[in-house]
């Protein structure tokens, strides 16, 4: 019973674009589509712009500092957390390093403290390296909150987290077993169940996967693949999959990923690769593609920049594409619940403690939604959305948006 219902929810929600792939993701598909028409639109809200700014905006302006440039996850995030917070009145800025590390962020940081910013959303480049440039932020009295890559709890109100690590991490695995085996994504049972399946009657070679990273202290991948081992541990994959994943890293630089893709290619020793950044997604989509190669991959992707290495309708045969199907979630909408975060650390004094709920105003197409914040570890998170699978029953309808 309670599996028909799943799989009824699941299909509603994928009628409306979207494929939700667990129990999770049924409360989804909120975030539709008709933001896919109108996805840049960040200037021109003068209506609201006019509200009487809120009281804290008076202390200057509202960064916002991803883990390097010329990252269109990073400039979606961004447009979100921008297009709220200007609704709201404050004035807001886009600061992220040329270099995709600690150091960098962290003479940037340092001088924008020292010019005076109003308050800093960050994804960090590594779990270290931060302490003294965050302590210098606290007492100026700038809150921090972190989203994508998290900031140290001692400095954080809170992490905005974009879905669950552990869902991340596990159906990766399983998306990567399932293109290995050449399983077109299931509409009407989740992946795990088809993997259950598939995996009991297979006798085939031990299946490998690689991991094409971001950097290798880069706290957000980190905790993904963790997720993906904690996902390779059960009894389901026991001599059929490989416990060990081949992880390279590519350091979110799509040159040093087209190196590490290459690398893949020469060796030829994984089946599938998974590729927990759209930076390392995209540049190894085009490797494999180019070498003609009969790896697949899969991984965290932005269907914009996808699209030539996945299939873009239903009636394409997924397979004939590297990657058949990848995950994400919706970016501008997290940009928007840090800003919403933000917002409520100014004007309620919202401390990002267990427990504490904050309010996200009804943003483009997004309706308004509670936050509580909860605790995993000693640090706080929100979190902000469920993992969306793209694969060829909805790539046509998201290539616009994200
Ligand atoms: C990249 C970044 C980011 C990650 C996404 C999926 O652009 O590395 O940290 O969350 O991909």
């Amino acid at each position: 019973m309670m599996k028909k219902i799943l799989a009824l929810m699941l299909s509603v929600s994928m009628i409306a674009g979207l494929a939700a792939c667990g129990s999770k993701e049924t409360e989804a598909p909120a975030a539709e589509a008709p933001a896919a028409e109108a996805p840049a639109e960040t200037g021109g809200d003068d209506a609201e712009a006019e509200a009487p700014a809120a009281p804290s905006a008076e202390g200057g302006k509202h960064v916002f500092m991803f883990k390097s440039t010329g990252n269109k996850f990073g400039d979606l995030m961004y447009e979100g957390y921008k297009e709220y917070m200007e609704a709201k009145g404050y004035v807001t800025e886009y600061d992220s390093p040329a270099e995709t590390t600690v150091a960098a962020q962290v003479q940037m940081l340092d001088e924008l403290i020292t010019q005076g910013v109003a308050s800093i959303v960050i994804s960090t480049n590594g779990d270290t390296g931060y302490d003294e440039i965050f302590q210098k932020a606290k007492d100026a009295g700038i809150p921090i909150v972190s989203i994508d890559s998290e900031a140290s709890v001692d400095y954080r109100l809170a992490h905005i987290n974009q879905a669950e690590v552990q869902d991340i991490g596990s159906y990766l695995v399983q998306a990567a077993v399932l293109i290995t085996l050449g399983v077109d994504y299931p509409e009407d049972k989740t992946m795990e169940e088809v993997v259950a399946e598939q995996l009991g009657s297979y006798s085939g070679d031990e299946i490998v996967l690689g991991v094409l990273s971001a950097g290798i202290d880069t706290p957000v991948q980190n905790s993904w693949i963790a997720a993906m081992e904690t996902e390779l541990a059960k009894d389901m994959y026991k001599g059929k999959v490989s416990p060990e994943l081949d992880k390279k890293y590519g350091n979110d630089d799509p040159v040093e990923s087209t190196t590490q893709a290459n690398a893949f290619v020469a060796e030829n020793k994984v089946d599938c690769i998974i590729s927990p950044t759209t930076v390392g997604i995209a540049a190894a989509g085009q490797v494999l593609k180019g070498a003609n190669s009969e790896i697949k991959l899969t991984g965290l992707g932005l269907p914009s920049e996808m699209q030539s290495f996945m299939p873009n309708a239903a009636e394409d045969d997924a397979f004939a594409s590297v990657c058949p199907y990848m995950m994400l979630w919706d970016v501008i909408h997290l940009g928007a619940v840090a800003g919403a975060a933000i917002d409520a650390a100014l004007t309620n004094g919202w401390a990002g403690t267990d427990g504490e709920t904050f309010t996200m105003a009804a943003f483009r197409d997004y309706a308004e939604e509670d936050y509580t914040v909860y605790t995993q570890g000693d640090g706080t998170f929100v979190l902000a959305g469920t993992p969306y699978i793209f694969y060829k029953g909805n790539m046509s309808e998201w290539i616009s948006k994200l």
